[in-house]
């Protein structure tokens, strides 16, 4: 592939960070050959989580997303690789950790929890698009 490098948002969420995860995820992500440029720890707020999450601000499960969301802090991070929106995506596995893929970051390390947003350990941008829009509200210190 000759497609020039793309970057993804990812965010390692609470319950990652609390079961000391990060670094696992982290090896994960790097050992299928991507870069981290940017990397941050950070308590997210409401306004915060409402800009990377306006898609759903409206849902029912909203709510449980705020509440699952800001009770800890999640590490932010920029990764870039060729297809690495696709690639990322993969590893992390679908929504639902319990039906996730053995084999994947939720498939391997997530289950449901029984709560009120579905905890999956961590989030990855669904497309080139998205994440620039999200990279642009975690890192308004990066250039684009
Ligand atoms: P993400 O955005 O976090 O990478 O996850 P995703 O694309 O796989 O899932 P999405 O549909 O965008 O939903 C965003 C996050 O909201 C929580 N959620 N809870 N019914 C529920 O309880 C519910 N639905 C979604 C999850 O944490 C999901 O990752
Ligand atoms: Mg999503």
């Amino acid at each position: 592939m000759t497609d020039a490098p793309e970057r993804i948002l990812v965010l390692l969420k609470p319950d990652a960070v609390e079961r000391r995860l990060t670094g696992e995820i982290l090896r994960r992500i790097e050992a299928k050959g991507y870069d981290i440029i940017a990397l941050k720890l950070v308590l997210p707020d409401a306004e915060v989580l409402a800009a990377h999450y306006a898609e759903h601000v409206n849902k029912p499960f909203y709510p449980g997303v705020v509440d699952y969301m800001t009770r800890g802090p999640v590490v932010a991070v920029v990764v870039e690789g060729q297809r690495v929106v696709e690639g990322v995506r993969s590893l992390m596995g679908a929504t639902d950790p319990t039906a996730a893929a053995p084999g994947t970051i939720r498939g391997d390390l997530g289950r449901d929890w029984g709560t009120n947003a579905i905890q999956n350990l961590v989030h990855g941008s669904d497309s080139p698009a998205s994440a620039q829009r999200e990279i642009a509200i975690w890192f308004p210190e990066l250039d684009a």
